[in-house]
């Protein structure tokens, strides 16, 4: 610090050999000896001989000295306040770099998490690529295989349907020798119960036929002789049939329906009293409904002798003790105590309790029951 000190004073007055002084000023004498340095730092003592020096210049002189130094001192000091300034400058610059390096890892973490962000961009959109490519490899065969499958089932299917048809020929060249109905049968060996095949019937069933009447078969669906059989039953037993087909019988609202859908039926009714009189009548078109018509009857053309007591019910579907199918009034299987095609009950009631409500109300009004009845159908 003192050589700075020093190398400052020189700055100040290199120019020159200028006298600088700490001041050494004796007392005793009045010579003034003053440290040098030259130029080249040379340390030099120079002897002032202040004897002839004015008092006022003395004083001057360790007055400009005092002030000199002073203001080195100062300089110094704010030189130091300088160098520390810049020491702290330098160090915030040193922190500042520091700091930068760290932001410089930081960034260089960001630009390395950006790079495997894009890359595993880039991995994702190889796998997507990868799925896709799988996925069409496996539509490509699901549709190899639908396609197969579907060839194969077209195969059966036509198969199947060839040889269904075959089936079908065989079975209409076989129908072709069944009956029917009892007009069909050949081989008759009289009245009697025989098995027919209706074309819509899946099987084939048996029936009473009937070959006295003109000579020809008449399919016999209803009987009542002697009451050994309750007639005072519900729907299902009149859709299915019931009884004894060699004596009292309803052969079923179904089996009537699957015949006379076959063609053109007539049918005829024979009832006879209690004294043995017999009448007849004869409906030159008749049919049953299938089960979404409730067994609707169609019947016209009379003809006969026993008055034409069924046209009342003409159009009307069946009713039985559990199912009335008019929607007017009361039941009239119950009050009639029969199962019919009833619309306000009915001029007719052939399946009504046996000695007293089989009626047939043109021929006997409703006073007398029938000693006995039939119900049978022919093809035309
Ligand atoms: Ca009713």
């Amino acid at each position: 610090m003192q050589e700075e000190i020093i190398m400052f004073k020189i700055w100040i007055y290199g120019f020159s050999f200028f006298v600088l002084a700490s001041t050494t000023t004796s007392n005793s004498s009045e010579n003034v000896e003053v440290r040098l340095l030259d130029n080249q730092n040379a340390p030099l003592v120079a002897t002032l001989d202040m004897s002839k020096a004015d008092k006022r210049i003395k004083q001057f002189v360790s007055e400009t000295v005092e002030t000199q130094i002073k203001t080195i001192e100062e300089t110094v000091n704010s030189k130091r306040f300088v160098n520390d300034a810049i020491e702290a400058k330098m160090k915030h610059i040193d922190e500042t770099v520091q700091s930068m390096q760290l932001d410089s890892d930081t960034l260089v973490v960001k630009v390395r998490n950006i790079e495997e962000t894009v890359k595993s961009k880039q991995f994702l959109r190889d796998a997507l690529k990868a799925i896709k490519r799988d996925q069409e490899v496996n539509l490509k065969l699901q549709i190899a295989n639908l396609e197969r499958n579907l060839t194969a089932q077209l195969d059966d299917y036509i198969d199947d349907k060839v040889g269904k048809k075959v089936k079908e020929n065989e079975k209409t060249e076989k129908s072709k020798q069944r009956p029917i109905d009892c007009g069909d049968v050949k081989t008759k060996t009289g009245n009697g119960i025989y098995k027919i095949y209706p074309k819509h019937s899946v099987v084939g069933f048996d029936v009473y036929c009937d070959f006295e009447i003109d000579n020809t078969g008449w399919t016999v669906f209803q009987r009542r002789l002697n009451g050994s059989i309750d007639f005072y039953r519900g729907w299902n037993s009149y859709v299915n049939g019931f009884g004894d087909l060699e004596a009292e019988f309803w052969l079923g609202n179904q089996k009537i329906h699957s015949l006379t859908k076959q063609g053109n039926y007539e049918l005829r009714v024979d009832i006879s009293d209690f004294h043995g009189t017999k009448a007849y009548a004869r409906y030159a078109s008749f049919s049953v409904g299938d089960a979404s018509t409730n067994y609707k009857l169609t019947v016209t053309g009379y003809s006969g002798n026993a008055g034409d007591s069924l046209d009342y019910s003409n159009g009307q579907a069946f009713t039985t003790k559990d199912r009335d199918n008019f929607p007017v009034g009361k039941n009239c299987a119950i009050r009639r105590q029969g199962a019919w095609w009833y619309k306000h009950c009915a001029e007719s009631n052939l399946n009504g309790v046996y000695r007293e409500g089989i009626e047939w109300y043109h021929w006997k009004k409703n006073s007398h029951s029938m000693k006995s009845s039939s119900m049978m159908i022919r093809r035309l």
